[in-house]
């Protein structure tokens, strides 16, 4: 009897301290590390252990490197989109570019039917109504849109539109200072005083969205010189003698001291355990030194357009750990929503699931999602235009005016390099199906109407040109010679317009050609 009541007043109270603990636990920070362009083999940790054969050690990464010791990496992350535009939104607001209406960088007709941030829920807006009281925000390169309306509390919108230009610019007339390539320094620094600032004291979220690796490619000279030297030990025909990649190599170990920078930060204000951490990158890569593990590059829906480096670390993430369960960057919003029990119901037509079981249990966890695959749409105008669907272990791939069909299973044939389509028509047919019904669903656009809106585009902007320059020679009276430069100004800029319509979006040239441009210049918008 005395044993019972003993064993009942120990459980009462042990569950009383159960409760007081929970009460009084702190919600979770979160922070993300978001990079431009960082390709699945752009750092010194392999993101599958599985392909020991990929290590490679060119490039130096020792802080991601404890990271992936503090927690776990995503073996099959995937960014939302090739390109930066459409997959920053995605991440923002947990739906895929076709759902959106945004599919890739300076759509016209993506731009004509913009959609409104204020009708859209981001990440930063699901732990405002969590009701915790967090603190948010967003330092960096953001999309085509000013980064005020994101709903954020903090941002450092120096350009109105903090795109490409901020990793070259600190504001108009301001050139980034050598020191500083990229602003990889000073936004790490903006990132660390609002850790200092808010740990302990609010809960909070950083997103820390470089404009690092982006092209063109800047370091400080000292970072150069070491990867220069580095280079110049391979023999000649090596890409790693080549300048590129030596600047790449030097961006990157850059990029990297900023995130051991947040990291120091957390551990100061004694926030690491209680914090998410999760390191990705907007799209793959477009300049590695081993891309041969992945087919493709940034702008294509290939495995190294697509696939990017993802480590996350956090409460009850096991530490140095894989899971290999294909995950989207457009599950984050459902997951930040789970890992703080917000109570608001999400938005109804979500892409994403919560990741909280993989985080917990890794390849045992399971994702719950409306959307079991993943839909890639792309139907660009200036560069062979494609969709895709990720299911399982399979991905098709379709050329969207050729009709061509490319089937790959992935867990067999990571490198894209053994085309099933002929040998599994019945999967090509289902998978097909699936993404004509999903594209039809979320009424993504149609390639057509986006070559339209393009040519329209295009022709609009000539009648802009004369209408301009008609005023101008109006307006010279007999001035011959001003007239004369006047026509010569207008004839070039219509003659580049005409070429480019000829030369980028030639549905001719488009058709031929599955790869990508084999310029390479679509990046430059990117
Ligand atoms: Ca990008």
């Amino acid at each position: 009897m005395r044993t019972k009541s003993f064993v009942a007043v120990a459980i009462t109270l042990l569950s009383l301290i159960c409760q007081q603990s929970m009460l009084t636990a702190a919600p979770p920070n979160f922070v993300i590390i978001y990079i431009d362009d960082l390709g699945w083999t752009n750092t010194s940790v392999l993101m599958d252990s599985r392909y020991p054969n990929n290590k490679q050690s060119f490039y130096e990464t020792p802080n991601i490197e404890e990271l992936a010791k503090m927690g776990m990496r995503f073996s099959n992350a995937y960014a939302p989109a090739s390109v930066c535009t459409p997959s920053r939104k995605s991440i923002q607001i947990g739906k895929s570019p076709a759902r959106i209406g945004y599919t890739y960088n300076g759509n016209p007709l993506n731009i004509k039917n913009r959609k409104s941030w204020a009708d859209e829920t981001t990440l930063a807006d699901v732990l405002k109504a969590s009701g915790q009281n967090y603190i948010t925000a967003l330092f960096g390169k953001g999309v085509h849109e000013p980064v005020a309306g994101f709903g954020y509390d903090v941002v450092d919108d120096q350009h109105g539109v903090n795109g490409n230009g901020g990793g070259e610019w600190y504001r108009k007339g301001v050139p980034v200072a050598p020191d500083d390539p990229k602003q990889v320094y000073s936004l790490t620094e903006k990132s660390v005083k609002f850790i200092r600032d808010y740990a302990g004291k609010r809960p909070f979220f950083l997103m820390l969205s470089h404009y690092t690796v982006h092209s063109p490619l800047r370091s400080t000279s000292a970072v150069f010189k070491k990867y220069e030297a580095k280079g110049a030990a391979f023999p000649k025909g090596d890409p790693r003698t080549e300048k590129k990649q030596q600047q790449m190599a030097a961006m990157i170990e850059e990029m990297d001291r900023s995130i051991g920078r947040v990291l120091d930060a957390l551990e100061k204000a004694g926030v690491t355990e209680n914090t998410y951490i999760i390191f990705t990158s907007d799209n793959g890569g477009y300049i590695s030194v081993a891309h041969d593990q992945l087919r493709g590059k940034k702008g294509n829906l290939f495995e190294d357009g697509l696939r990017v480096p993802m480590i996350v670390a956090g409460p009850n993430i096991p530490e140095s750990t894989q899971c290999n369960i294909p995950i989207n960057h457009w599950d984050f919003l459902p997951t930040f929503h789970d890992l703080v029990d917000a109570k608001d119901p999400l938005p109804e037509d979500l892409d994403g699931g919560s990741l909280r079981s993989l985080f917990e249990q890794g390849n045992a966890g399971q994702v719950e999602r409306t959307e079991e695959a993943f839909v890639f749409h792309m139907p660009y105008a200036r560069m062979p235009p494609v969709s895709a669907i990720r299911k399982g272990d399979y991905k098709l791939i379709r050329q969207l005016i050729t009709g061509e069909e490319l089937l790959y299973n992935l867990e067999d044939d990571l490198s894209e390099k053994r085309n099933l389509a002929a040998q599994l028509p019945e999967l090509v047919a289902t998978l097909s199906k699936e993404l004509d019904d999903y594209l039809k669903k979320v009424g993504a656009e149609d390639v057509q109407d986006v070559f339209e809106a393009q040519y329209q585009h295009i022709a609009e902007q000539m009648v802009a040109i004369e209408m301009k320059y008609a005023e101008l020679i109006e307006a010279s009276g007999d001035d011959l010679e001003k007239i004369a430069k006047l026509s010569l100004a207008r004839d070039k800029q219509l003659e580049t317009l005409r070429k480019f319509k000829e030369e980028k979006i030639d549905p001719s040239r488009i058709c031929t050609n599955f790869e990508g441009n084999p310029r390479g210049d679509f990046r430059e918008s990117n």
